[in-house]
């Protein structure tokens, strides 16, 4: 089969498959247009306006716009905050905030990813795990964080930085709590307190729709993926704060990356635009309802829900009691066209590849125009589908 072919086949199935993995989305064809746009053909190395090549007026603009609009989505000042919209990914995006601000080697705190973190919050595996030391905290055996443990284990540590953000934690981050933690431990020798990076990825759209509460009140540097709840294309942004910044953006580019992605920059541009529309609070809105309406019809199904609920658009379920594990499980529904994904639980027996639970998540089902009712007929079906086992 040709690519456009299977293209094609891979186009049907999306339409026809209820998508319930939280970091996933459906983009506009607005935004689908500007990546397939002739700006895949351009090289511009280097900031805007300091670049390498010749031609770039007008991606120069594109890029500028995409900043402008990176920093109104949040409601931050340029005076306060710089924007780097040129990481390639969520990976690229965080290491690059590591470089440019603590520097290989340094100590930084972060989230397991056994209890909900990310691969790239210095797991052993990932070569963030490699080139900084990490310690990392998890969660209580109830799955909620333990914001005095954390106090604990980082005035022990004492890190240069300190890491929030999940990908699988389905409760609301205490972005200040997280800020009073990191500024319990000073390091007089380096002349600043330790910094607090909020990784946003799978809330960003929530915070952006106000339907999660905004890190950047307490936040020295905020990394966001944009694929997830923002429904942008697959890429990156960093902010950080003023003094900050330039060594950031001097990690990404010529650190880490050479020319930027400007088809993606674009589209993310297009989210943006996307996510200052009135319609957009409203979807943020739904996403949060719809996870809690799915969790609860869930429960009230007999499934084990890791911490009883969700305040955000994703939720845990244990699939143990079905006498299935994760990936058996996930098997089940996607035969059933019900796509869902493994996950550890916290305190997990079982290992990464076969764990004990499923992660389910409302951003897609939300933009397809789902509401309530929907979540407890997916609950439903989902709930025969690991009985029957069929
Ligand atoms: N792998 C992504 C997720 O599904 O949460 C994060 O990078």
């Amino acid at each position: 089969m040709s690519i456009k072919q299977l293209i094609k086949k891979e186009s049907a199935r999306q339409k026809k498959v209820i998508n319930l993995i939280p970091s996933e989305n459906y983009v506009s064809k607005d935004i689908l247009a500007a990546l397939g746009s002739p700006l895949t053909n351009k090289y511009a190395e280097g900031k805007s306006h300091q670049r390498y090549y010749f031609g770039n007026k007008i991606v120069d603009e594109i890029e500028d716009e995409v900043k402008k609009l990176a920093l109104k989505i949040f409601k931050l000042s340029d005076k306060k905050w710089g924007v780097n919209v040129q990481p390639y990914s969520g990976s690229i995006a965080n290491l690059a905030a590591y470089l440019g601000s603590v520097g290989p080697n340094a100590k930084i705190l972060a989230m397991s990813l056994e209890h909900g973190g990310h691969l790239t919050h210095g797991h052993k595996v990932s070569w963030t795990g490699k080139l900084f030391k990490f310690e990392h905290y998890g969660v209580g055996k109830d799955g909620w964080l333990d914001y005095d443990e954390i106090e604990k284990i980082t005035q022990k540590f004492k890190p240069t930085l300190v890491i929030c953000g999940a990908t699988a934690y389905p409760r609301k981050l205490d972005f200040k709590k997280f800020r009073k933690i990191a500024d319990s431990v000073v390091h007089p020798e380096q002349g600043r307190r330790t910094l607090l990076l909020a990784d946003i990825s799978h809330i960003a759209g929530l915070v952006a729709g106000g339907a999660h509460p905004s890190p950047f009140p307490y936040a020295d540097i905020v990394t966001s993926t944009t694929q997830k709840t923002l429904r942008g294309p697959r890429g990156a942004f960093i902010i950080a704060r003023k003094e900050l910044s330039d060594n950031i953006d001097k990690a990404v580019f010529p650190g880490l990356q050479g020319g930027p992605h400007l088809h993606t920059i674009a589209g993310m541009g297009v989210a943006f635009e996307e996510a200052l529309r009135p319609g957009f609070k409203n979807y943020a809105r739904q996403v949060v309802k719809n996870a809690k309406a799915l969790a609860s019809e869930l429960k009230k199904l007999g499934f084990q829900i890791i911490t009883d609920g969700t305040d955000n658009h994703l939720l845990l379920a244990d699939v143990t009691p079905f006498g299935l594990t994760g990936k058996q499980a996930g098997e089940l529904l996607e035969k059933n066209n019900i796509i869902v994904n493994k996950n550890m639980i916290p305190n997990d027996p079982r290992k990464p590849w076969d764990p004990s639970g499923i992660r389910l998540g409302t951003p897609a089902v939300t933009t397809q125009g789902m509401r309530e009712k929907d979540m407890a007929r997916i609950a439903k079906q989902i709930l025969k589908i690991l009985n029957f086992k069929f």
